[in-house]
Formats: structure tokens, sequence, C-alpha cells
């Protein structure tokens, strides 16, 4: 069945998918519009040790992605496409991932058996006919073959063919691994292409700022997961009467060209959210439940039997009679809602989003942030020295797992750019194409570290919480104004405590001192940590990042005997 995106085709489907099961309607009156789904238990979030790049050159995958080549990988997959599809219908959805219209916009066609991936997917994406209108007579465009098979693990690959432009998925009906437009188009191909082309793939939010005066700057920021992404993407700014608006153009990929005016710009290639339930709350991210308060799927959630969606952090009272996410009475002790639940809900429903959210050239960006959780080391924001130094930083970035992520807490994973499961091609390569990119950007954004999360010595956390961090975000804006005070650091620009606005904060001074501290010793630990990881790159790693390494060494032990 080939895919128009009409309201009538997507309505046939989910009829279908509540005859068959697969979809439940949700009460009405609370969630007009809206239908829970339950993945198969053993198929709830991305599989990254299931993901593969095949390249023709183990080398061209790098050491942080899982390899096979492209002859071993088809081999072994294809028989498991075999008779895959008999007795369901294959479904044929073209899509466009960018704005319609525009020329950074880029065409997919996902073949599927499963309906709820098209209904995600007309969520997601730009699908059916403007797609098939967009490609024209061309033949440029990504093609993926996407199963659910059996939805056993054991049968479950999730391929890339950056070679040849193509995409395999089978045995998975969740998220990152079936709904090809998102994690294994707009990151791992397009990484691929971008660095062929000229332009970055990345895994960032974007969201506008405007400053009392009317002036408008635009920010990308990449987070590894449980860093408050989408928090960020869709902040409500405490400074609104004053002047200051947040507004959001994406929440988690942005695609970046060098502009005609010698500035960075991005656009957003998807068309919706595919979001973390748990956490979601009228106090956390009041934008996210207005948009997710109609015409929602929500995969994975607690209901009450009358269709009531319910999740961990929604409100502090549980209704009684709660089934969880896999529909059985939930006995009150572990979670009701899956950790990794989901809402796919369009972009066009957020009260936050940008009047520019579909701009045909983009946004120019004013600033990139990277970031990562820590409870000590990186104080609450630097700014870097310069575009090598922010590379650096970021291909640096690391934070400490959470519990829900690993089973261990407090360990550092190095997630550079936070693109660790998404960069389609050798890492250091990609870090290359970050140096490249700088030389190819007269006016390049400026290039910022934060953490949100750093603790006193007693564990809580510093900083009052994500609704604050416009503060930081205005003090970024007053540095690319060559206004923000700040003193030099051995690893950047850290703000002055008098040139971060934390009026109405109750913030000892202490706090502000650690907040804002680097540690010289703490630093120095981190060297070894750095260089152990660069040396998995071998002769890839541009020479740019030891030097940047044997710098922050330098001033480090410049610091010391000083
Ligand atoms: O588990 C999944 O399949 C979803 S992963 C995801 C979804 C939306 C945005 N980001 C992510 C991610 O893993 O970065
Ligand atoms: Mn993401």
């Amino acid at each position: 069945m080939w895919c128009d995106g009409s309201d009538a085709e997507n309505q046939r489907l989910i009829d279908q998918m509540l005859a068959d099961g697969t979809l439940s309607k949700l009460d009405a009156r609370v969630a007009p519009g809206s239908y829970l789904h339950r993945s198969h238990p053993s198929d709830v979030a991305r599989t990254e040790h299931l993901t593969f790049i095949c390249s023709r050159e183990r080398d061209d995958a790098g050491p942080t992605n899982n390899w096979m080549s492209p002859k071993d990988g088809k081999a072994k997959v294809a028989p498991l496409f075999e008779s895959a599809m008999k007795g369901r219908t294959m479904y044929v959805v073209p899509y466009v991932m960018g704005p319609l219209g525009s020329p950074f916009s880029k065409v997919g066609v996902e073949v599927t058996d499963s309906r709820y991936v098209v209904a995600n997917m007309r969520i997601m994406t730009r699908m059916g006919k403007p797609a098939l209108d967009q490609l024209g007579g061309g033949d440029e465009f990504v093609p993926g073959l996407h199963s659910i098979g059996d939805l056993s693990p054991d049968r479950r690959y999730i391929l890339h063919f950056p070679e040849e432009r193509l995409i395999w998925s089978v045995g998975s009906g969740y998220g990152g691994n079936a709904l090809l437009g998102k994690k294994c188009f707009a990151l791992r191909i397009a990484s691929t292409l971008a660095r062929k082309q000229g332009w970055m793939a990345e895994h960032m939010l974007i969201l506008e700022l405007t400053l009392p005066s009317g002036e408008v700057h635009y920010i990308c920021a990449a987070f590894p997961s449980a860093c408050g992404k989408t928090n960020l993407a869709m902040l409500v700014s405490p400074l609104e009467k004053q002047g200051y608006k947040v507004r959001t153009v994406g929440d988690d990929i942005a695609w970046l060209r060098p502009g005609p005016d010698g500035r960075l710009w991005a656009v957003n290639p998807e068309a919706g959210f595919f979001g973390v339930v748990p956490g979601t709350g009228p106090d956390t991210n009041p934008n996210a439940m207005a948009t997710i308060g109609h015409d929602t799927i929500f995969t994975n959630v607690a209901v009450t039997p009358g269709g009531v969606p319910w999740w961990e952090g929604k409100d502090k009272n549980p209704p009684a009679d709660l089934l969880d996410w896999q529909g059985k009475p939930w006995d009150r002790t572990g979670k009701a809602a899956h950790p990794n639940s989901r809402f796919t809900v369009a972009a066009s429903q957020c009260p936050s989003i940008s009047p520019r959210w579909e701009d045909a050239q983009g946004v120019p960006i004013s600033a990139i942030i990277f970031g990562g959780r820590r409870a000590r080391v990186a104080p609450l924001v630097f700014q870097a020295f310069d575009w090598n130094h922010g590379v650096f930083v970021a291909a640096t970035m690391g934070s400490e797992t959470t519990a829900a992520a690993t089973g261990k807490v407090g360990v550092v994973r190095r997630d550079p750019m936070a693109m660790l499961p998404f960069c389609g091609y050798n890492m250091a390569d990609y870090f290359g194409h970050w140096l490249r990119m700088g030389t190819a950007i007269a006016k390049p954004p400026a290039i910022f570290h934060v953490n949100w999360f750093r603790q006193d010595a007693s564990g809580q956390f510093l900083w009052p919480g994500f609704g604050q961090n416009l503060r930081v975000l205005l003090w970024m804006i007053e540095r690319i104004q060559g206004k923000g005070g700040a003193i030099e650091t051995p690893v950047g620009f850290v703000p002055t405590p008098d040139a971060l606005n934390l009026d109405g904060l109750e913030l000892s001074k202490s706090a502000i001192e650690t907040l804002l501290g680097v540690d010289r010793d703490e630093w120095v630990d981190e060297v070894p940590e750095i260089r152990a990881f660069f040396d998995r790159f071998g002769g890839h790693l541009p020479a740019e990042m030891t030097q940047s390494l044997d710098a922050l060494a330098q001033r480090l032990s410049v610091t010391a005997s000083a």
C-alpha cells in the first residue's frame, strides 16, 4: 500500500489497529484524539548492541560502532526478511526530512509491515504525497526496509549501509529502531552525507531566544540522554514578562550548514517529537504537557481502565485502579509506566513552537552548547576559547551514568557531541569533519559547555533546576555580544560570580563558588582518562585533538605552579 499521508488513510490505519488491539483509544475527555500502544515487552528501546554500520572497511565505522561488511550484513540479515511480511500488508512510506520545499530537505522511503510505524512516521516526518511531490521525477532518496519480523531480540538487526545510503531494520517495532527517518537516516546516514557534502547532521535541540530589545538568537544544544534536553528545548522563560522569550525549533536533531553570510544555519529535519514520558509534568515541562494534551500516540505508559494515561512524574496521585505499561494491574511497587515510554506528537501542537521552525532556509546559530551530567569536575558553564577548542570540549564531553541507563551509577561515559550511538562513520574522522567545518564558517557560533548536575559535598544538586537555565543562556548571549564578565581558567572562560543574573535565587556564596569552580586536581585526573579515550582512535585522531589535550595539561600544570 502506497501511503499518501492523508487524514482518511490515517483514520483507516487507526481503525484497523483499534480492531486488532495494536492501539487502544484513550479517554476522549482527557486525551482527545490520543491512543495507547503497548510494545512487546522485549522491544522497549533502541538496541545499540544490535545496531551496525556496514561499510566496506571496518576502519570507516571506527572503534565506537558495531561493524559488519555489507556482504556479511546482507548475508546475515536477508534471511530474516524472507517471508517475514507474509500475510501482512507492506506499506510504502515516502517521507521528507526537513521543511517541505527547503533546499536542505532530503527524501526517504521506508517500506514497513507495521501500521504503528506508519502512524508514527506520519507524525515525525512530512509523509506521503508531499514527499512524492518533493521527489518529483528524481531518484535521490534513502531507501529503508523494515519488518517487525517475529520481534525476537535474537533476530533483531538495525543495519546501515552508508556507501549505498541504505537502511535495513528487522525484529523491532520500537522508536529509533523502526522509525527509520529519525536516528537511522537523520543522524547515521545523514552524518555520512554531511561529511561528503560539507554540512553537519547533529544530535541537537534548537531553541530561539528573544531579548527585550527584540534581538533574536538561535542556540543548538547537545546532551546525552537523561540530561534535560526536551525540557531545555521547551523551556518556559521565567523572565517572559520582562521580554525574554524562549521558543522551540527542534528537540532532538539539527542539520547545520554554512550560510552565505558566513554563519552556521540550522533546520530541524523532524516534524514531531518522540519524547520520554516519565518525568514530564506540569512543573518540569508545561509546554510538553500542553503539547501531548491531544492527538498523541502514547507508547508503554500506564492507563486506567477508563483510558486515562498516567506516568511517573505526571502528578503525585496515581489513580487507584491503574494498569501498568504491560496492561497488568499495577501493584504500586515497580514503575507503572515503562521508563522509556514515549509520546509521539506533532511539533506544531507545541505552544512554544517558533514561528520559524519550518523556515526553508533554517535559522542562524549564535551558540552551540554541549553538556553532561557531572556531580563534580565540570562547572555550571564555561565557554571554549575558540572553535577548535570547542571541538575538543565536545569530543571529550562525559556524562555520569544513571542507574536507568546502565545499572551502574556515576561511571563517566564519554559521549562526543552526544553522537556516540549515532555517528555513521569513524568518530575520529567526525572530529576531523568538525575541525574542517570551522574553516568553512567565517562567523562560527560560540561554543559552551554546561553541567546542570553539580552537587555539593552532601550530594545535593546545587543548581536550582531546569527552569532557571535561562540565566545561563543569557550569560552566553552577553559573551557573544562581547559583554559578559568571565575569568580565564585552564578549561575555558567561566562567568565571574556577578556576571550571572542570580537575582531571586537562594544560592549561598559557597554554592555559587562550587558551581563555578574549576578544581585543578579534578581536571588533572581527567587528562589521562581523555588520553586513553583518544588512544582508541589510533591514527584517525586529528593532531589538533592531541594538541588541545596537551595544551589543557600544560595550562593545568602552569596553574599548579602559579
Ligand atoms: O528508545 C528509543 O527508541 C528512542 S531513543 C530517542 C528518541 C527520541 C529522541 N532521542 C532518542 C535518543 O536515544 O537519543
Ligand atoms: Mn535523541
